[in-house]
């Protein structure tokens, strides 16, 4: 590893950039300048630095003849850089003293940047996370992403119901970290026909499209911790291609007339705001094309510059597939590799299929990705012809495998048979892809058990697992700078590139006095959390108090709604039972509904209703408090999980394929309330049961229960689960508008409840019950704390990256 920028850093030269900077590239002088003109002068004079860095890696003989990784995402949810990179570069004091002389507060500053919110969740973020640990530990990467003008849309409430707004997340000043590389872009096709024709008594075909973009890269510095590489996280953003040629649109040939209104602007304009459901809308088919084109040709270019052979590769490059969103990069690298460099389909395939991996993210039915055959067909001709031959070869693969077995092939078959037939992303990936992972062992095992048993017995080994992780720079040096110190105070500072290493702070699980440095840094972490609500909220919330926190995207699948029916059941025995008795207790909710999930808009309105009735009850008083916090992202998670006493993990088992906030909250020292499902189960393995409170029916009994479920039996059966529910019947909560938090009652009664809410409530109930025991005995709670942060090193995004490298891609670390 080599010295840090540390050594080199001139703060005169520094300063003196900044300040060309507010000059030159704001127009601004030291006098006047905003607060928002010095971050972004401060952050153009780090980006300069990071870029020439970026420009060395890519140019290093050493990385260009290594096997490198292109990550294909259309989700990189980074959240802001400056202070990140800050770290990274080893950079945080100097920076902080250099724009203190001149008259500005670092921590100020970095208050300024606005979120780069391009992605809607746990995807988007992990991709973050694996870009961290890559350029970390220096395996050479690509980051393949696209540059939306508009992340995830901005969330605020309007008499508790959420409204969306469009998040321009780079200003009009543009984002001071990012660099266009129009040396490197690229023209993409869309439309058009397939045209056969005669090449030396052979027959070939190519695609002849309809209409064409560009396709421009914007390149962010994804910096190493502690090293001077810097890999790329490319973003394409969609233009038109100029100059615009008026001859070609007059005769015709330009645009098909009816895609003429198409304005390429919009094929980057939006990110979709749907986690965890696919609708088949022909912009979203779009974007995906758009990424994977300008991707594989930029991976070829790459490949072909260095003078490497179109065969070798798989030795020089893999390719992963964050979920089935980038799939048509498969039919699109035989494409060019058939069409354009006259490979033959045996030569193509075996290259493909050496090249591909695919990570899979989801169990959900409606999540799984497919796409009309006739939308393929008008949009890309070419593919879908493609993805016809990859399927014929691959039936016959079936055929040899189950003689006459017609249902096995109609399981298996890309192509969804039927009235409106349909191209199955998620068959293609692992027809195409020479390894296929789930993200946590529990998912894992389902992939191969539920999802794709066939493909498991016709590719053996093909199916692995590589639990996620988190990378600890963001969620625990940079997020927690109490806990860092004094963790590093005890076991010194290699822990951020070595996660492992906090297993020793468990010696110190014991002691009063670590126990209680420990909980005196909890506590101010709550406090600032406090300070962020009551500034921004004017809710007044008590440190003493647990901070009991659910923080994810809105989806019945994670049942807040199951957290809702809680804070209803203690209300109701506040009000009821005057014996009732509890700790104080804040319940904290984050999270954003996508615009058109109906329910889980419902479910947001509910809890800010429910909030602002408990909040402000006298017969509650400093007992229970609700605080449903606006706009989630990266850098309110940055607050929160800090702040956290209890991590609310409560999906329904099988749902959930990993998890990610679950590592998080750990790592700071949270205790989760949780059930068997996703990354909970190896979070409950590394910390061991007396540190976590699981509950609720395991993956079997929810399929044993399902068989006759009726919501109506626990309803009746359980007087404290029938008063909670009642509650949301009546105006309680709505003053004299009874009935207006009926959706929610309504999903879990008439509507079936089809993720066993209520047939957990009573265990949930009880492992609060527990915890709430456990709070009140002082020194019991913080070496369970203690323990969690100590015992989840395996939840490093380094380990998730060494998995993938060692098990998946093979490739070397390429140290400079
Ligand atoms: C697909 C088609 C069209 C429009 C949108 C989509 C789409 C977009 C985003 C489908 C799914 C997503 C995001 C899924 C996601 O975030 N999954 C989460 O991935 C995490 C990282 O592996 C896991 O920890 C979570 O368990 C999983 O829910």
């Amino acid at each position: 590893m080599k010295p840090t920028q540390q050594n080199q850093f001139d703060k005169t030269a520094f300063q003196t950039s900044v300040k060309k900077h507010l000059g030159a590239t704001y127009a601004t002088t030291i006098e006047k300048a905003s607060s928002r003109a010095w971050y972004l002068a401060m952050g153009r004079a780090l980006a300069e630095i990071t870029t020439f860095d970026m420009l060395e890696t890519e140019q290093d003989t050493r990385i260009r003849n290594a096997k490198s990784v292109n990550y294909l995402s259309l989700e990189f949810l980074i959240g802001r850089l400056t202070g990140n990179n800050l770290i990274s570069m080893g950079l945080y004091e100097q920076i902080n003293d250099a724009m203190n002389e001149l008259g500005q507060s670092l921590t100020d500053l970095l208050e300024e940047e606005r979120d780069p919110s391009l992605g809607n969740g746990g995807l988007g973020r992990l991709a973050a996370c694996y870009m961290d640990s890559l350029a970390a530990q220096e395996y050479p990467t690509v980051g393949y992403g696209l540059h939306y003008e508009y992340g995830l849309f901005k969330q605020s409430f309007e008499k508790g119901h959420q409204k969306e707004t469009p998040d321009a997340w780079c200003g009009v000043e543009g984002y001071p970290w990012e660099v266009a590389r129009p040396e490197l872009a690229q023209q993409i096709g869309f439309y058009g026909h397939v045209e056969v024709y005669q090449d030396e008594g052979r027959e070939r075909r190519r695609w002849v499209p309809g209409m064409s973009v560009k396709a421009m890269p914007w390149d962010l510095p994804i910096v190493g911790y502690q090293s001077e590489t810097v890999y790329p996280l490319r973003l394409w953003e969609c233009r038109a291609i100029a100059p615009f040629s008026l001859e070609s649109f007059n005769n015709g040939n330009y645009f098909e007339a009816q895609h003429a209104l198409i304005d390429a602007g919009n094929i980057t304009k939006v990110l979709y705001p749907n986690d965890n459901h696919e609708k088949g809308k022909t912009l979203r088919l779009m974007q995906q094309y758009f990424h994977s084109a300008a991707s594989v040709r930029d991976i070829l270019r790459r490949h072909e510059e260095v003078g490497h052979s179109l065969e070798s590769l798989p030795e020089y490059e893999t390719i992963q597939l964050n979920d089935t969103h980038p799939t048509i990069a498969i039919p699109e690298l035989m494409r060019i590799l058939i069409d354009e460099k006259d490979l033959e389909w045996a030569e193509a395939w075996a290259i493909c299929t050496k090249t591909f991996a695919y990570t899979n993210h989801t169990l959900l039915p409606e999540a799984l990705e497919t796409w009309s055959e006739s939308l393929i067909q008008r949009l890309f001709p070419r593919h879908m012809e493609i993805i016809y031959q990859i399927n014929h070869l691959f039936l016959q693969e079936v055929r040899a495998k189950w003689p006459g077995d017609v249902a096995k092939q109609q399981k298996l078959s890309i192509i969804q048979e039927g009235f409106h037939r349909m191209v199955r992303m998620a068959n293609l990936c692992v027809v195409g892809a020479y390894a296929v992972n789930g993200v946590a062992a529990l998912h894992s095992q389902l992939v191969k058990r539920d999802l794709f048993p066939e493909f498991n017995e016709l590719y053996p080994g093909r199916l692995q697992n590589v639990t996620n992780g988190i990378t600890p720079r963001r969620w625990l040096k940079f997020c927690n700078p109490g806990l860092s110190q004094l963790i590093t105070d005890k076991i010194g500072d290699e822990w951020p590139a070595k996660l492992d290493q906090l297993e020793a702070i468990s010696q110190y699980a014991n002691d009063a006095e670590f126990q209680q440095q420990f909980m005196a840094v909890k506590k101010a972490n709550k406090q600032r959390l406090a300070d962020w609500v009551k500034t921004n909220m004017d809710i007044e919330l008590d440190a003493n108090a647990i901070f009991d926190v659910q923080i994810k995207r809105l989806h019945e699948y994670k049942r807040q709604h199951l957290n809702m029916l809680h804070i209803l059941s203690l209300y109701h025995r506040l009000i009821t039972d005057p014996d009732f008795d509890m700790a104080p207790r804040v319940v904290i909710f984050a999270a954003k509904a996508a615009p058109g999930y109906h329910l889980a808009k419902q479910i947001i309105y509910a809890l800010n209703m429910i909030a602002e009735k408990v909040n402000n009850d006298p017969r509650v008083g400093n007992k229970l408090k609700v605080v449903f916090m606006p706009d989630y992202r990266v850098s309110l998670a940055e607050i929160i999980i800090p702040a956290a006493d209890v991590s609310e993990q409560i999906s329904t088992a099988g749902k959930e394929a990993s998890g990610t906030g679950n590592m998080k909250m750990a790592l700071n020292g949270a205790l989760t309330i949780g059930t068997m499902d996703g990354a909970n189960v190896e979070i409950r393995e590394e910390v061991g049961d007396d540190n976590i409170y699981i509950f609720g029916l395991d993956v079997d009994e929810v399929e044993q229960t399902r068989v006759a479920y009726n919501p109506y039996d626990y309803y009746n059966a359980d007087p404290l689960l029938k008063a909670s529910l009642d509650l949301l019947l009546g105006d309680e909560f709505t003053p004299g508008e009874p009935g207006k938090l009926r959706a929610t009652y309504d999903s879990l009664l008439d509507g079936g409840d089809p993720y066993l809410v209520l047939a957990d409530f009573a265990s949930y109930v009880q492992a609060h019950e527990d915890m709430d025991k456990q709070y009140r005995d002082v020194s019991g709670w913080a070496k369970k704390a203690i323990l969690n942060t100590a015992l989840v090193g395996k939840f490093s995004s380094d380990r998730s990256i060494r998995d993938y490298v060692n098990n998946i891609w093979k490739l070397e670390s390429v140290k400079r």
